[in-house]
């Protein structure tokens, strides 16, 4: 069960973070709006939230999720891959200290986005990635282990149209994945049970199990009728903007 979330909105200056541009140009009133319901449906899932101020230091710092991996009883700070982004991680650092009593952090030469971290129940899924390099991949391994937990690298620089492993991939809990088709015969996946998304939902792959509900993105309706017929609560959030920047649904909280 999850009892808390970080969350930051985007700044004012948000269009201005690392974008491919495939999207278009976010709308900032738009993009608030968003965020505003993605922070009423993390409480509707009985989440106290810890809400950052907007920081236009670090445009692309609403993404909260690339700064930190979170587990029961520990917190690993990540290194992000972007130059630009690698300020962004102090903040999260004093949010946490509220929270946890052990901090680690992935130190050079490893860089490491948490949104290329899996978690699924006692085990972890790390994406090598354009982000995340190998260094901080076994960092994250190292640390997780200490924890008891076991984990597996999946590397996902072939893959197109995907920034983080997370950006197609998405653990329900239960031992199920919905995943991108480009990602679904990896052995790592193997034993999960699948939901595969083709390439016209491929944005929704990126969802987030938050106790007894799923949220995805609203507008891929195969998707959505796929996790609900497996029983999950539903609730669609709109991301369009967030889409834009190249985000996903996930990286905008930190939940733990
Ligand atoms: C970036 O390129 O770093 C941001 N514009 C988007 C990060 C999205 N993070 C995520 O999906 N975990």
């Amino acid at each position: 069960m999850f009892t808390h979330a970080i969350v930051r909105p985007p700044a004012a200056n948000f269009a201005e973070g690392l974008t491919t541009g495939e999207w278009g140009k976010p709308v900032f009133a738009q993009a608030l709006e968003q965020h505003a319901r993605y922070c009423e449906a993390l409480e509707q899932c009985g989440l106290a939230l810890t809400r950052l101020e907007a920081d236009p230091r670090f445009p692309d710092s609403t993404f909260v999720e690339d700064a930190a991996v979170l587990t029961g009883g520990c917190a690993i700070l990540t290194r992000p891959g972007a130059p630009s982004r690698e300020g962004e991680v102090a903040g999260i650092r004093e949010a946490l200290t509220r929270f946890y009593s052990r901090i680690s952090a992935i130190t050079p030469p490893g860089t490491l986005d948490g949104g290329d971290v899996c978690e699924a129940g006692r085990h972890f899924f790390i994406g090598i990635s354009q982000r995340t390099n190998e260094a901080g991949a076994r960092q994250l391994a190292g640390f997780l282990a200490e924890e008891g937990y076991t984990s597996t690298l999946v590397d996902i620089r072939g893959v197109k149209g995907i920034l983080h492993l997370k950006s197609g991939l998405t653990c329900l809990g239960d031992s199920r994945l919905v995943v991108i088709e480009a990602l679904a015969a990896r052995p790592a996946f193997q034993r999960y049970e699948k939901i595969r998304v083709g390439p016209d939902e491929a944005y929704a792959a990126n969802g987030v199990r938050v106790n007894d509900q799923v949220l995805l993105a609203a507008g891929y309706p195969e998707v959505q009728a796929a996790v609900s017929a497996l029983g999950y609560k539903v609730l669609a959030l709109e991301m369009s903007e967030f889409q834009k920047m190249d985000g996903g649904l996930s990286c905008l909280s930190l939940r733990f």
